[in-house]
């Protein structure tokens, strides 16, 4: 099962793409890709322990953060172009994924218990 999550950004063509890979072990991987595509958004609800890999696709660097529901930011630092940045989700509820760089791009995730 794969499919995927096109959020375009408002005004700056850019997007994120998200596939979930099927895996093998229990725990799951979403992978993110930052590219220049139209907007078709998706439900997903990932598990705590599952993976997510931003793949930045774009021909700029993004520096993407994570921030939980009680608060808590998780940043996953300067990502250059053609370059991967992954994650293990830590606590259930929702995520905002969002770039310190490009304020529009903004992704959100509802992360659920195992
Ligand atoms: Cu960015």
């Amino acid at each position: 099962m794969s499919f995927e999550l096109f959020l375009r950004c408002l005004t700056g063509g850019l997007a994120l793409t998200v596939v979930l890979l099927a895996t093998p072990a229990s725990a799951e991987e979403f992978e993110i890709t930052i590219h220049h595509a139209e907007l078709q958004e998706v439900k997903i609800s990932p598990h705590v322990g599952d993976t997510i890999s931003f793949v930045n696709h774009a021909d700029i660097a993004h520096n993407l953060y994570l921030t939980y529901e009680d608060g808590q930011v998780e940043t996953l630092d300067t990502q250059p172009p053609r370059t991967i940045k992954r994650t293990v989700l830590k606590q259930v509820g929702h995520v905002v994924v969002r770039c310190w760089i490009h304020p529009i791009i903004r992704m959100e995730l509802d992360v659920v218990g195992k």
